[in-house]
Formats: structure tokens, C-alpha cells, sequence
């Protein structure tokens, strides 16, 4: 619940007037940043929970046995970190979502509707080739996971596949593409060069006369010049269709609305590169040639990289009548302008 999607689909949801149960893990530091504003709501609770426990999923169940939807967004998201915690993100990542599915059978809840929050990153390297020869992803495309992070994802994925047909669950998974915005975590690469402009610019009005700090130790005047760290990177060729948050958790709703549970790919159907993101955000800040501030570091390398996502999602344009609203230029302008 206090991840960026949990945050955006409360808002939603509340908007809707529903009753929302968000669940979070205990943590001895503060991690309701994104869901402070929903406190004080009537309609909104917080839980302690964990998916990993079922006894804490089936608790929960029980404790909210009037519950009508439940939305999986429980995660270890960080397709980096997955490589180095590979075990604790199949636990969450994967056997989670299996958890929730199970215990809805166990405790004969299966009247509630359930929605996976499935990953582009699934797709891997693979892709499609239209007739005009542009690479696409979409639902037919053949997932092949290349990070424990996509492969606990597929196994989630196939999971929500098989208990809707071996039981019938109205469950469906969003194939969701990356999805941006002001409430993203600071280690994905949109926020972390976003941030890292914000707090150079921040860094260089503070030189302006009047504020810095000025020494009048001998007979003339210094000014102690900080140094600032450069931006340090990793792969800058990758491309990806980055999208609105806000946006895709509308999606998420309306799958759940359909007669029929069903996958669809979520996603703006463009791509770009990171070095595109680089040159769209500097310029909007209004810092000339990024390359100057930018320092390529192997450790944001992964071990394997997904190169080129790009997805087609006309099934849910027509079936959920949904359409993505924001742009590259739109994401930076709003993240950019949320800093700043
Ligand atoms: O990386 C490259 C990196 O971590 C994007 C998650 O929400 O979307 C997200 O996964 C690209 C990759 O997102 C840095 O190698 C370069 O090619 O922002 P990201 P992601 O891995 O695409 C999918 C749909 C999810 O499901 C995930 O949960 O940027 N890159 N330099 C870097 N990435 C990071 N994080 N940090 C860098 O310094």
C-alpha cells in the first residue's frame, strides 16, 4: 500500500467512494510518506501484513470478510536489486501473489475479484515485429524473463492464469510498462535523474551571493565552493515506454469492472531511450549538454538487461476503453516540476 501504485489507486479508489484496506510490513521507519495525506479518511485503514506469511494473508481475509476486490502491488520491484536478493524476490515477487490466490480458495472467498500487478519486464529481450518492420510487445508476445525479478513475476502471472481457470476467480493480470511520476521511488532511473537535477539547481542558488557562506579570515573575502557530486549511471542505451502512474492505476480499476477477468498490456506505445530521458529533463531544467554532469558507473549495470520495451496496448483501448494521457514530456515537466 505505500508503494507509488498503492498510493495512486487509494486515491482512486477513494475518489469512488469505496472503503479501502491498504496492507503494509511492519518497518521501524516511516514508510507511509506516499499515503499521508489519506490518514485522516474515514474510508481508509491500514493493516499490518505481509504476503509472504499466509497466516497474515488469511487473517487479513478474515478480519475483512466483506472485502469485493483485492489488488496485488506487493512487490520487490527493483529489477537491479532482484539479482542481488534473487530468494527474498521470488518470496514476495512470486510466491506471493500465489498466497493471496490460494487463501482466497482455502477460505471460499472466491466471489472477490482480484488484480496482479504483472511486469513488461516478463517480455525480457523478446519482442514482435509489425508489418512495418517496429518491435512491440503485447499480449501474445512470448514472455522470456531474463531477471528474478521477471521470473517470480511470470510465475505470479501464469499463477492468476491457472486459478482463473481451475477455479474460476474473476482475476486478472495488467501487464503493466514502466510507470512514472512525482510519487516514484528515488532508485528507479526516471526519479533518480530528476532528483539529482532538482538538488544541483538547488545546490547552484545557494551560491548566489547574499545566501553563501562567505569567510573573512584575512583581508579578502572567499567564498567556499562545495563541490557537487556528478549523476552516476549505468546503461544508457536501454529503451523504455515510460507512462503515468496515475493513469495506469485507472486501468488496474477497470479491469476489474469487465464481465470477464482478462490480461491486458498497459502501456503509451512509445519508447525511449534513457540518454532521450537525460536530454528531455536537462533541457526542461535548462542545463545545456548533460553529458558534462553525467558519470557512467558499471555498479547501476545489471547482470542482464532488458533492451527495447515498447508495448501495443490496443486490447485495452478497445476493451477497457482506457487511453494513456501523458508523454515523455509530460512525465518530465510533471516530476520535474513537482521537485523543483
Ligand atoms: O530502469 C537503466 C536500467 O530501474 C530502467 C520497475 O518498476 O519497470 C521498472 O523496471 C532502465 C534499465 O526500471 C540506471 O538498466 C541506467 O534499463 O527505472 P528502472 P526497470 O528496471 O525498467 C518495470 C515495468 C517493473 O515492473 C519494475 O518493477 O534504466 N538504468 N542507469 C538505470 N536504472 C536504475 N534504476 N538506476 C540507474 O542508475
Amino acid at each position: 500500500m505505500t508503494g507509488q501504485d498503492g498510493s495512486h489507486l487509494a486515491d482512486l479508489l477513494l475518489g469512488k467512494n469505496y472503503k479501502v484496506i491498504g496492507v503494509a510490513r511492519r518497518c521501524s521507519v516511516d514508510t507511509g510518506q506516499r499515503i499521508k495525506h489519506l490518514v485522516d479518511n474515514s474510508n481508509f485503514k491500514l493493516v499490518e501484513g505481509d504476503i509472504t506469511d499466509v497466516s497474515s494473508v488469511i487473517n487479513i481475509f478474515k478480519d475483512n470478510d466483506d472485502v469485493d476486490e483485492v489488488y496485488n502491488l506487493a512487490a520487490q520491484s527493483h529489477v537491479g536489486t532482484s539479482f542481488k536478493q534473487p530468494a527474498l524476490t521470488w518470496d514476495v515477487t512470486g510466491k506471493g501473489c500465489l498466497n493471496l490466490l490460494q487463501s482466497l480458495i482455502d477460505l471460499k472467498m472466491d466471489h472477490i475479484k482480484f488484480y496482479q500487478a504483472s511486469s513488461s519486464e516478463m517480455f525480457g529481450s523478446n519482442y514482435d515485429v509489425d508489418k512495418n518492420g517496429v518491435k512491440y510487445q503485447n499480449e501474445q508476445t512470448k514472455l522470456m524473463p531474463n531477471s528474478p525479478y521477471a521470473i517470480a513475476k511470470c510465475a505470479a502471472h501464469h499463477s492468476v492464469r491457472i486459478y482463473r481457470d481451475a477455479y474460476g476467480l474473476h482475476a486478472s493480470s495488467g501487464i503493466l510498462f514502466n510507470h512514472e511520476g512525482p510519487r516514484r521511488g528515488d532508485n528507479f532511473v526516471t526519479q533518480k535523474i530528476v532528483k539529482w537535477i532538482s538538488n544541483f539547481k538547488k545546490w547552484l542558488s545557494y551560491s548566489s551571493f547574499e545566501d553563501f557562506p562567505l569567510d573573512f579570515t584575512n583581508d579578502k573575502i572567499v567564498i567556499h565552493r562545495e563541490s557537487f557530486p556528478k549523476l552516476r549511471l549505468g546503461n544508457l542505451k536501454a529503451s523504455r515506454d515510460w507512462g503515468y502512474a496515475g493513469d495506469y492505476v485507472q486501468a488496474m480499476w477497470l479491469m476489474l469492472q469487465q464481465k470477464t477477468p482478462d490480461d491486458y498490456v498497459i502501456c503509451t506505445g512509445k519508447t525511449h531511450t534513457i540518454e532521450e530521458f537525460l536530454d528531455e529533463s536537462f533541457a526542461y531544467a535548462g542545463i545545456k549538454d548533460w553529458n558534462r554532469f553525467v558519470v557512467i558507473d558499471k555498479e547501476f549495470y545489471r547482470p542482464c538487461e532488458v533492451e527495447y520495451l515498447k508495448g501495443d496496448c490496443s486490447k485495452a483501448k478497445s476493451t477497457l476503453q482506457w487511453t494513456p494521457t501523458c508523454d515523455l514530456q509530460g512525465l518530465v515537466k510533471m516530476m520535474l516540476d513537482a521537485k523543483l
